[in-house]
């Protein structure tokens, strides 16, 4: 087959949403917008591992710590589904790591603000998991197969993320004043870094529109955002929270809410890896990494011996 006859199977696949698989032919761009929004998504979710893992030990009981364990846990599950998806498309775990524990690589802009107190694994939860769910929903119908069978089995679980934050939140907001105080002041600093989730605007997304072509992306970053806010307000209303935006007012027109900007310049400033916390993150990435140098040298060790004798 020649070039043009493999582009216009390509494209007819996409038409008929035939989902492309790794030995498919496909265009070489395509192939690395996937690789670049893959990665970034599974260093995400590693990354998105140390905010609440900081919190594992001073959970409030031990249903919450379990909670919170298996929560954890699940991110990194997470994790290795994405980058097993992504070396489907010819890269190597060692490169995509590497480019994560150098800061090439991109991870979301979230997990670099800090956990303060137990309101906030409350609030990353309901937000964080609650923004990354809206995102995913879509990518199960993403138009790389190993990419959305992975995200089929990660909504399931961040669905139930989302509710068990949404419940720490309830139970705060109907506790003592303090307790309720605690819970709106970690909405208040995880609001606006949550939209920012959903990443520039779209005028401003220089990815988006081959995302879009090439159905990788279904929806924009502006009408997730713009759903996350009509789904997330009667949430905050249901438990007695408010949302921190003064321009927050729904539109009956559009049927959704009006809603203020968020802060792009910090939004450049976190992702350029000068947010609060983006030292620590890579630092301890790096740390955990470099001391788990040996079993890695082990388990090869051992796979190495294993195969000599299969072989002899
Ligand atoms: N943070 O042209 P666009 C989770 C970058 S999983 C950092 O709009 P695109 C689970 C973007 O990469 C959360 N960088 O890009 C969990 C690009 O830079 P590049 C992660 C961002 O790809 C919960 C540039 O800006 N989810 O939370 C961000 O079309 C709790 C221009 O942007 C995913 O990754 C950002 N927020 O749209 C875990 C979902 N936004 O690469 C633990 C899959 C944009 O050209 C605890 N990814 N950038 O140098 C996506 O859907 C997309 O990649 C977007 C960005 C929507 C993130």
């Amino acid at each position: 087959m020649d070039n043009t006859q493999h582009e216009n199977g390509f494209e007819a696949k996409l038409a008929s949403n035939t989902s492309i698989e790794p030995k498919d032919w496909m265009p070489e761009n395509y192939r690395k917008h996937l690789i670049r929004q893959i990665s970034q998504h599974a260093h995400s979710e590693i990354i998105g591992m140390l905010p609440e893992g900081n919190w594992i030990t001073r959970a409030p009981s031990l249903r919450r710590k379990m909670v919170l364990l298996a929560k954890v846990q699940d991110e990194g599950g997470h994790g290795l589904y994405l980058y097993s998806a992504a070396e489907t498309l010819g890269i190597s775990r060692d490169e995509l790591l590497d480019q994560l524990h150098t800061g090439k690589a991109k991870y979301s802009s979230i997990f670099n603000y800090p956990t303060l107190t137990w309101a906030d694994i409350g609030a990353v939860g309901w937000l964080v998991d609650g923004a990354a769910i809206m995102n995913q929903v879509m990518l199960q119908r993403t138009s790389y197969g190993p990419y959305a069978r992975a995200m089929v089995r990660i909504c399931k679980e961040e669905s139930f993320h989302q509710r068990q934050g949404y419940e720490i939140m309830m139970v705060l907001a109907r506790g003592t004043a303090e307790q309720k105080e605690m819970a709106q002041d970690a909405l208040n600093r995880w609001w606006w870094p949550s939209l920012m989730m959903f990443g520039p605007p779209d005028e401003k997304s220089p990815n988006t529109a081959n995302a879009i072509k090439w159905k990788i992306k279904r929806e924009s970053n502006d009408q997730l955002r713009q759903r996350f806010v009509n789904q997330t307000v009667p949430q905050a209303e249901l438990i007695g929270l408010t949302i921190p935006d003064k321009d927050l007012k729904w539109n009956e027109e559009k049927k959704g809410y009006d809603f203020g900007t968020p802060d792009w310049a910090e939004f450049n400033n976190v992702i350029a890896g000068n947010g609060p916390c983006n030292k620590e993150r890579l630092d301890t990435r790096n740390r955990a990494h470099n001391n788990g140098q040996w079993v890695r040298q082990a388990a090869a060790a051992y796979a190495e011996k294993q195969n000599k004798q299969v072989a002899a």
